[in-house]
């Protein structure tokens, strides 16, 4: 099948998701168009059936706020036209979803067919979404694609509950490619974080406010005022500085490193004993499902689809948002001894293998030929 990839190029989970996605079908021997505004970060190696189109925009004084979603759109129409592709898969609603449907709406015009599926991610439903600048445009390009897809039921259910939709949500939880994400050897650099062996907590993200990064530093500071422990912040994002001051007014600074923005997590979590998610909201966790396959278990909030990959008392444990004594209580209970850090990391490996891509993979091919079926039969009634 030829498809077209719209996504979000940046770190955060939805390009993620959306540039495995196209490697992982890629490999299988379809054609990928991906769509963005810059190359996504996840595609940094070339990938044989992989083709990436940039979204340029153009520059007049008279746009203050250059219109993306025009351009976006514009550039849909070319490449589909002109790679004839059979599917439109647009990850994150905004703007991605109206775009795409502006763009099938043209390309009709011309006698020119294509099915567009969107899949929701999470903040595009419970944040930004829910917003009154774009709450009706979300709804709208729900309803009018061809296919829709949640990453978590809990996702769906939000979905149904804060918009009036009238089509299927199906939902085809995120995936993990387990041959990238697994237990490396990396002792050496474990000796340099933690030289007198201490325990190793880890934070993932793209530190917005969602992510309630002041809580994992309470966390961390309750945690090592009982043992010897590091902690390793990855990522960046607006709410870095405040969490580097907060660490050096409690004066742990010294057992506290922010290593940035990072493109071998894979071989970071290898030194992790604990992975640390105390979000606000969360849609499915990709990180805490990264950490799990790399045999890292989890503290997390019980907030959005986290309850859907992280198992209370497996995997790792849940408590409220905000809850961050019991977080600690948790972490120190997983940590106390060798033998039970080993078997949660036993169980977080085992259902981490419950969304190996393998698995998941198939089920968005049988989803894109059902849409493009059910399209096709819609067309010869309709026309
Ligand atoms: O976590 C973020 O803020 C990034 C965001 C995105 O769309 O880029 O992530 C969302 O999608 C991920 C992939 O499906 C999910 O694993 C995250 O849980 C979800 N984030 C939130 O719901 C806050």
């Amino acid at each position: 099948m030829k498809i077209g990839i719209v996504c979000y190029p940046t770190y955060g989970g939805s390009g993620v998701v959306a540039t495995e996605l196209g490697k992982a079908l890629a490999m299988r021997g379809h054609q990928i168009h991906f769509i963005a505004y810059s190359q996504p970060a996840r595609l940094s190696h070339f990938v044989d059936n992989v083709y990436f189109h940039e979204v340029s925009l153009m520059n007049y004084p008279l746009f203050e706020f250059p219109p993306y979603e025009t351009a976006l759109t514009s550039k849909l129409v070319d490449v589909v036209k002109f790679h004839q592709l059979d599917v439109l898969h647009v990850h994150y609603a905004i703007p991605h979803a109206s775009a795409a449907y502006f763009a099938k709406q043209i390309l009709r015009e011309e006698g020119i067919y294509i099915p567009v599926v969107t899949t929701l991610h999470g903040t595009d439903i419970t944040l930004v979404g829910q917003d009154k600048t774009f709450k009706p445009v979300v709804a709208f390009s729900i309803n009018k694609s061809d296919g829709v897809t949640a990453v978590s039921e809990s996702l769906r259910q939000q979905t149904l509950d804060s918009f009036d939709v009238k089509v299927p949500i199906e939902v085809i939880p995120n995936f993990i490619d387990l041959s990238e994400f697994k237990k490396y050897n990396k002792d050496h650099f474990k000796k340099a974080i933690a030289p007198n062996n201490e325990r190793i907590l880890m934070h993932t993200s793209n530190f917005r406010k969602v992510k309630r990064i002041e809580d994992v530093v309470k966390i961390f500071d309750l945690v090592q005022q009982n043992i010897s422990a590091k902690l390793l912040f990855v990522g960046d994002g607006p709410e870095r500085k405040n969490a580097e001051e907060m660490c050096r007014d409690l004066e742990i600074g010294h057992n506290v490193r922010f290593l940035g923005k990072q493109d071998a997590i894979g071989e970071l979590l290898a030194i992790a004993d604990v992975f640390l998610m105390p979000s606000e909201s969360e849609s499915f966790g990709l990180a805490a499902l990264e950490a799990m396959a790399c045999e890292v278990p989890v503290v997390s909030s019980n907030a959005g689809g986290i309850p859907e990959v992280n198992l209370q008392g497996v995997t790792g444990f849940m408590s409220n948002v905000g809850d961050v004594q019991d977080m600690a209580r948790n972490a120190l209970y997983i940590l106390k001894d060798d033998e039970t850090l080993q078997q949660f990391r036993n169980n977080a490996l085992d259902q981490a293998r419950r969304f190996d891509i393998e698995n998941i993979l198939p089920l968005y091919e049988k989803y894109y030929q059902h849409i493009r079926d059910n399209y096709n039969s819609n067309l010869m009634y309709n026309i």
